[in-house]
């Protein structure tokens, strides 16, 4: 027995709920189906210690109901992940959407019925339902990078992942931690951990470029200022290089400038504590390598300044790329936490970890006795959760196979031999990886709504973007980003984190106002490049 929905959503994270609630309001039978016992996605899962957002939260929220916020209240100015979670179950519930979720299920199979017309989705419960549409909300970041290790059977002590971190609160005071992974999250870990336990030891393997977070508690002055804004930024973000309320200069405009013009351009953005710092100098950061290097010496006397070691401080700061070049993280005492007698670093590039012993882990023939291991490795980003979700479209083309040899997509919102399915945070979109994830995945959302919308109105029943258009697609994504340095580094942005990934900057570098701007011209003219049945 199936049961059977014009929609099926996979995920109830941001991307999630707000299709959901679209497609509902658009007069669409929905059913969203979540594997984590409540909504959150993203939010849900990487409950470890220190986890926030580092979008500031006036922009960091929904856009299409001025209500909900005017009856939240955000406390942060970058709110810590439980704040986040709260707020997505709140508009969960404050828009009636709980009923149309199944919690704790997880697609295992999506198989494209040609003579149906519909998707045939399996649950790892045993259900099984049907839909015209499939709309993947799973998030970019949501398939944990495990790593395993010689002898982790015999590790006497506890291994947590940040990703699947306990629900419950896991009290490491006083403990012996490790931490491998010094990305946003572990940075996140480690600043906060650093003064609670009573041992911290750092498995390093590539040092970061981190820009301190300013964060500040946000008062009843600062939520009515928000709240009277809402409307001017909402509209804002979707017109910025990013979905921030900045954008950087205009091109050309650093030449314009001396070497100590350009540096109070960057003390600016450093000063607003914020990922200005990242999308807010010059865009010639990231393609002209002599203008990267006066960034990046910029960055690294900033954090030079913030470590009391000289010698300790030359293995905190990357030598090997650039600044810019991978995901900035923000920090909020992560280099100062280096000072302290009780954490040390521990470089895992030249003698990489060899395994655990009983009580730890063995590096370059040394023991590190710890009673607990954090993972913050990172994530299959992009395109993992997909291509682990059985997804077969037309004459059982396998997803999993395409992007094995070849990630592609068209706008990162189809991918031609997929009918009806439709991508939210796809690869190759700028909602991938390069735009405040709120602003453009409701963009997206707001598209593909209105796209089905369009199939009903106009009789059709199937939507499928031809070869040549995302052949198009696919190669303008390159040429933007081969231009660009990021290509060079190895990152999650570039799928170089996870072995025999095909190396293809993931996200759209062209900039979110430009794409959503195709996006209108493609939906105004009527879809050309789709293929419409
Ligand atoms: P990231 O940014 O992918 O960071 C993962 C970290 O884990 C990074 O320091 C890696 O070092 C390290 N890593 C991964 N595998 C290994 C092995 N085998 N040995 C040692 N170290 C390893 O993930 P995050 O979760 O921090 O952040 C992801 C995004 O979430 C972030 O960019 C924000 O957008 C939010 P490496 O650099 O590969 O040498």
């Amino acid at each position: 027995m199936s049961e059977a929905f014009d929609a099926l959503v996979v995920g109830a994270g941001i991307s999630g709920l707000y299709q959901t609630y679209r497609l509902r309001k658009a007069g669409f039978s929905v059913r969203a189906i979540e594997a984590a016992p409540d909504v959150g996605g993203t939010w849900y899962w990487n409950a470890y210690p220190g986890c926030r957002v580092d979008s500031p939260a006036n922009i960091y929220q929904y856009w299409f109901s001025q209500e909900l916020l005017d009856d939240w209240n955000w406390s942060e100015r970058f709110p810590a992940q439980p704040e986040i979670k709260s707020y997505l179950q709140h508009v969960a519930t404050r828009f009636d959407l709980y009923r149309s979720i199944e919690l704790e299920t997880r697609v295992q199979s999506a198989q494209w019925l040609a003579d149906e017309g519909c998707w045939r989705v399996i649950t790892d419960t045993g259900k099984t339902y049907t839909a015209r549409y499939l709309v993947s909300c799973v998030g970019l970041l949501s398939t944990p990078k495990m790593l395993s290790f010689p002898d982790q059977q015999s590790f006497k002590g506890q291994v947590y992942h940040t990703a699947r971190w306990p629900q419950h609160p896991v009290d490491l005071k006083g403990q012996r931690v490790g931490v491998i992974g010094n990305g946003a999250t572990g940075i996140q870990v480690i600043q906060t951990l650093a003064p609670e336990v009573s041992k911290l030891t750092v498995f390093q393997r590539t040092p970061q470029y981190a820009v301190r977070m300013k964060n500040y508690k946000v008062d009843e002055q600062t939520m009515s200022a928000w709240r009277a804004d809402y409307p001017e930024v909402s509209r804002l973000v979707h017109t910025t290089f990013g979905g921030f309320t900045w954008d950087p200069a205009e091109e050309g405009h650093a030449a314009t400038l001396t070497p100590d013009q350009r540096r109070e351009v960057y003390e600016d953005c450093w000063a607003d504590g914020s990922l200005k710092m990242f999308v807010g100098t010059f865009p010639e950061t990231l393609v002209d390598p002599e203008m990267n290097a006066e960034l990046t010496e910029f960055v690294r006397d900033k954090i030079r300044a913030q470590i009391n070691d000289p010698a300790l401080a030359d293995k905190l700061i990357p030598s090997s790329h650039g600044y810019g070049l991978k995901r900035v993280p923000l920090e909020n005492g992560y280099y100062e936490a280096f000072n302290r007698a009780n954490v040390e670093l521990v470089d895992v590039s030249a003698s990489p970890i060899e395994g655990f012993y009983d009580q730890g882990l063995r590096v370059g023939g040394m023991d590190y006795p710890l009673d607990v291991l954090i993972m913050a490795t990172g994530f299959d980003a992009g395109t993992g959760t997909l291509a682990r979700m059985g997804v077969q479209g037309r004459g059982g083309l396998s997803l999993s196979e395409l992007w094995g040899r070849d990630i592609r997509t068209t706008l990162g919102l189809q991918v031609h031999g997929f009918p009806n399915l439709f991508l939210i945070g796809g690869p190759l979109s700028p909602s991938a990886a390069f735009c405040n994830v709120q602003t453009c995945v409701q963009q997206q959302i707001g598209w593909v709504t209105d796209a089905i919308t369009h199939l009903r109105e106009s009789g059709h029943r199937t939507m499928e973007p031809t070869f040549e258009r995302e052949e198009e697609w696919v190669q303008h994504h390159d040429e933007v980003a081969n231009a660009t340095l990021m290509v060079t580094v190895d990152s999650w942005y570039t799928g170089a984190n996870i072995e025999g990934k095909q190396r293809r900057l993931l996200s759209y570098i062209g900039g979110a106002h430009v794409y959503r701007e195709l996006c209108e011209e493609i939906q105004a003219n009527g879809y050309p490049g789709f293929q419409l049945t």
